[in-house]
């Protein structure tokens, strides 16, 4: 007999890393990320088990505990990646739900894998739940499970969340199967979305769609009631807060500052390499404001890191070579011997690296065509307990709802975007450190516990 949990996390990927150690064994690493860190308590204190794939292809592995928290591996075929992951979630799903920036692909091949695999992890799931266990499925690769475990598992309380956007009606109409897709996340007795607009584009597509009937942000179903509410995700700010004050840290600022030629004004860019980010439109404004001489050459520095992210998928590839060839533009009619404007590292970083490089920036710049929430921009708020530096910031980003003294900018807006960039980089002390108490004190009570806290509160009380 199998063990069974009353709590449940259902996520494309499972919270761990296999990494290789220096004897060449291989183990098993808790991932970085706000959600582990956020769910790992509940899972504790629950018994809680967690699905996902483990990240090898074509491999089977056998549940295993991990850090407190068990672990059931659903496996994955190379063809599985290519077609469910790479395909149907990132290549049609990811550009419909991000305001079609890149054009979705839809193909039924990609849907026929997308559907299977959900139905292996809603048919897992319905193994690993106990009696009444509370179930929450994670995001966009798993949209259907919410319908096809409540079909095997009535008795459960299901929860979904989407950390993408939700797309307005008249985009989600494009979606050759629309139905299914709204139909598996109306399997679930609550569907979260991080900004109260996705909810509300939600409950109207259940309208027009299906017609279903609907009261406030409640769906009625089968005589059932289906709860759309906004839970704005966010980090873990104490975390952040403790360790960019590690002297470690506050000395790899110093250090980063003063390898880049102690410039005047440090401006940097986190980003994973993906085209909903708005880089090539930050590095335009940016280049703009040395060829217009509004910034002098060697006064100041942008620091773009851009992680590699789903490199077999087509349009990031396309994506890599045009920031690449920018990069190398603008460095090679700006730069002066020993100086670059633009420093492009395309490079993940570990946690330490990157509270150094937040704590070491004046303006953080944020400029997303579209982002679900954003966390770079709440993690840079949390890193900056000196209340310096300034945060550029898109209101195409769903922290820009509760970000509002941020220098907002429409990032398809060039100009717009130069002037706040100047304004940004010649904020008073006193201005920043105005903007920079109040940010911090709505992401130090909104952090990452409290939106799991109530996101559950919902699912379980509601
Ligand atoms: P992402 O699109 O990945 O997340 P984001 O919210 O900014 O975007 O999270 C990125 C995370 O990766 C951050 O924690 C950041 O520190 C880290 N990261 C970025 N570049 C890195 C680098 N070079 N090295 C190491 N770490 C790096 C999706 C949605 C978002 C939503 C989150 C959570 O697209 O809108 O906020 O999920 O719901």
């Amino acid at each position: 007999m199998k063990a069974r949990s009353s709590f449940l996390i259902v996520a494309n990927r499972l919270p761990v890393d296999r990494v290789v150690g220096a004897d060449g064994a291989a183990a098993w690493r808790r991932s970085p990320g706000g959600l582990v860190t956020a769910i790992a308590p509940v899972m504790q204190r629950r018994e809680g088990a967690w699905l996902g794939w483990h990240g090898a292809p074509g491999e089977e592995v056998k549940p295993f505990d991990h850090d407190g928290m068990h672990l059931v591996p659903v496996p994955l075929s190379a063809a599985e990646v290519e077609l469910y992951y790479e395909g149907f979630s990132n290549a049609t799903i990811w550009p419909l739900y991000h305001d079609v920036v890149a054009t979705p692909i839809y193909s039924r091949v990609l849907w026929d894998a997308y559907r299977a695999v959900n139905d292996r992890f809603a048919r897992a799931a319905a193994e690993v739940a106990d009696e009444n266990a509370v179930v929450w499925i994670q995001d966009y690769q798993l949209q259907l499970v919410p319908a096809m475990l409540r079909k095997l598992r009535p008795d459960l309380r299901i929860g979904f969340f989407l950390h993408i956007p939700f797309p307005p009606v008249e985009l989600f109409w494009q979606l050759p199967w629309r139905r299914e897709i709204v139909e598996g996340l109306l399997g679930a007795d609550l569907v979260g979305f991080q900004r109260p607009g996705g909810a509300a584009n939600f409950v109207r597509l259940c309208r027009r769609l299906l017609g279903l009937q609907h009261h406030r942000n409640e769906v009625e179903l089968d005589g059932r009631r289906i709860r759309a509410e906004a839970f704005p995700i966010s980090v873990d700010f104490s975390e952040l807060d403790t360790l960019v004050r590690e002297p470690s840290i506050v000395a790899r600022a110093k250090e980063i500052r003063s390898e880049l030629g102690e410039p005047e004004h440090m401006l940097l860019g986190v980003d994973r390499l993906d085209y909903t980010k708005g880089i090539g439109q930050r590095l335009k404004a940016f280049s703009e404001l040395l060829a217009d001489g509004a910034v002098k050459p060697g006064e100041a520095v942008f620091v773009q890191i851009a992680t590699p992210s789903r490199e077999r998928v087509e349009e990031y590839r396309r994506l890599r070579n045009s920031i690449e060839l920018q990069v190398g533009r603008i460095n090679g009619e700006h730069s002066q011997l020993g100086h670059q404007p633009v420093q492009y590292l395309h490079q993940s970083y570990n946690r330490r690296e990157l509270a150094a490089l937040y704590f070491a920036a004046d303006v953080m710049v944020v400029t997303p065509l579209r982002d679900g929430m954003n966390l770079v921009a709440k993690e840079y708020i949390a890193c900056r307990h000196d209340l310096r530096g300034s945060l550029v910031l898109s209101e195409f980003a769903g922290a820009a709802d509760e970000l509002k003294q941020a220098f907002s900018v429409n990032p398809y807006d060039v100009e717009g975007m130069k002037r706040a960039m100047l304004t940004a980089m010649r904020a008073t002390p006193h201005e920043l450190s105005r903007r920079m108490r109040s940010m911090r004190r709505r992401v130090a009570t909104y952090n990452v516990d409290r939106w799991a806290g109530e996101f559950l509160a919902a699912l379980e009380g509601g």
